[in-house]
Parts: C-alpha cells; structure tokens; sequence
C-alpha cells in the first residue's frame, strides 16, 4: 500500500511539473498569418514568462525591434518592429525563463504582403 501511495504521489509530482512550464499560447501577428502591416509585436503567455531576448527576422536578415516590457516576468510581452517592414517571410524567436524557471524557447513566422 505503502508503495503504491509513493507512486501516484511521484505522478502527481511529475505531472505537476510538467504543467508548471509557461506556455505561448497565442502572439500579435498570429502564427501564419499574412498581414498588410506590422504595428506591434506580441506574445502571449499562459503564465509570467521572463522574456530574455527576442529577435525578428525579415526578408533582408535581422531587423532592430524596441522592447516595451522589460525584464520581469509578463503574461503578455510587447515590443515595436521597426517602421519600414519589406515584403516578404519573418520570423520572431523568443527565448525566455518560465515562472518554474526553465529555460523556454520558440518562434513563429508571419508575412508580410505586397
Ligand atoms: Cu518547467
């Protein structure tokens, strides 16, 4: 009996962890999409998410992006493309620390139209 209450305890506990991490769950432009203009980017999380460096990725190589949230933990993360965005395919990759504080990563790519 005993060994059995250790063994749900141990799945509770892994279970537990696995669902502590923060997750993007969505992001400003969505994932896919095509768009006529980039006025923000954002990125959202399910829970604070520390952010630590965030990159965009154009047709013609990396472009400077201005952060408006800073460093603390956020559930949703802002920051400003620059103003002149050519057509064609970007990619934003992320890097941040999850509020369990496990590195996390991602990306997403959009496009920008004609
Ligand atoms: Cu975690």
């Amino acid at each position: 009996m005993k060994q059995i209450i250790l063994a749900l305890v141990a799945a509770l506990a892994m279970a537990t962890a696995a669902l502590a991490h923060s997750k993007a769950e969505d992001t400003t432009p969505a994932g896919g999409a095509t768009v006529e203009a980039v006025e923000v980017i954002e990125l959202r999380f399910d829970d604070p998410m520390r952010v630590t460096a965030i990159a965009l990725t154009g047709p013609d190589g990396e472009l400077d992006i201005t952060r408006e949230t800073g460093l603390d933990p956020v559930t949703e993360f802002r920051a400003m493309p620059p103003e002149d965005m050519p057509a064609g395919a970007y990619t934003v990759d992320w890097r941040g620390l999850s509020s369990d504080g496990h590195p996390m990563q991602g990306s997403f790519d959009f496009t920008v139209a004609d």
